[in-house]
């Protein structure tokens, strides 16, 4: 574990600042080079400021870091890809490309690779979608990362790299905000909520989504990426569960502690996206592969939410 020197793109986004984070935990600051277009005003490390779509760039920075290992984090999620589609192919499959050529090049140990549960559109079971469902995504970046699925699969398979994926649902995290995502209400509701503020959400009251607390999206990814690789039998990526709330079940479960927050429902363009994803998953194959167990439910995280957002703010 001491000899890993991991990169990670996109360290400055929702998942990345927190995964950063740990990883510096594990293994040690100097092993972590973070790497983004900008670096977070608070970051403590190593940083490289990094355009994932620069192929020269980013051999640089494995070159000089002598990196082991790529976590890459860096995309256009589900809402803002919808704004300039060809835009957003061309960045999610130029930046995955660029990583997995230099990993085959560089020979890097082991590669994450983020999937969501934007894969799946109309035409599953909505309820505890199974692993192996049809995949037939209603984004751009849905689309971008069924493909992105298969491409780590056929250069595991080709190649021999050991790339790695799960598929998360929305993550709700009080440390960083997610940035053009459907789910991102589930974040901003807390954020309105602790500064006394009423809150409009672009779903309707009724639209159930999967969901995944930070703490158990981040120990997901490092149990996957710690697994033994006989372990690994899903080589496209893991579906994980963590809950599933509708925005109504959310806005009452943070009435019990702000009994004054009200909530009020405008859908817009997010609501088709929303209205095409899962409403639960079936990540029997996680739980079986590498013994996943998600750790929060719906009361443990918005208490969790909303104690650290009133630090935050107060
Ligand atoms: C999004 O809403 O686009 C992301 C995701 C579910 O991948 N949070």
């Amino acid at each position: 574990m001491k000899n890993e020197v991991i990169l990670i793109t996109g360290s400055s986004g929702q998942l990345g600042t927190v995964l950063t984070e740990k990883l510096q935990e594990k293994y040690g600051n100097e092993n972590i080079i973070a790497t983004d277009l900008r670096k977070n005003p608070t970051f403590n490390g190593v940083f490289e400021a990094l355009d994932v779509t620069d192929f020269e760039a980013i051999k640089a920075i494995v070159v000089k870091h002598k990196i082991t290992q790529i976590y890459h984090l860096a995309a256009i999620l589900s809402a803002n890809g919808e704004k300039n589609p060809l835009g957003t192919w061309d960045i999610n499959m130029k930046t995955f490309f660029n990583v997995l050529e230099i990993s085959k090049t560089y020979k890097i140990n082991k590669v994450f690779f983020p999937s969501s549960i934007a894969v799946f559109g109309n035409n599953i079971e909505r309820s505890n979608t199974p692993q192996s469902s049809n995949l037939t995504p209603s984004t751009v970046y849905g689309i971008s990362k069924a493909a992105g699925e298969n491409w780590g699969k056929y250069y595991f398979d080709k190649y021999g790299l050991d790339v790695r994926s799960l598929r998360y649902p929305g993550v709700i995290g009080y440390q960083s905000l997610p940035g053009g995502g459907t789910t991102d209400y589930a974040v901003d509701i807390f954020h309105k909520a602790v500064n006394n503020e009423d809150f409009d959400c672009f779903l309707n009251a009724e639209t159930e989504l999967p969901m995944i607390y930070m703490d158990d999206a981040i120990r997901a990814t490092l149990e996957l990426m710690e697994a033994p690789k006989e372990k690994i039998t899903v080589r496209t990526s893991y579906n994980i569960s963590g809950l599933s709330f509708t925005p109504y079940q959310l806005s009452e479960a943070i009435k019990k502690n702000y009994p004054a927050f009200r909530i009020s429902y405008t859908p817009d363009f997010r609501q088709e996206i929303a209205s095409s994803w899962p409403m639960s998953i079936d990540d029997s194959e996680a739980k079986q592969d590498w013994n996943w167990k998600p750790a929060f439910n719906i009361e443990s995280m918005t208490e969790i939410m909303l104690k650290n957002l009133e630090l935050k703010y107060k």
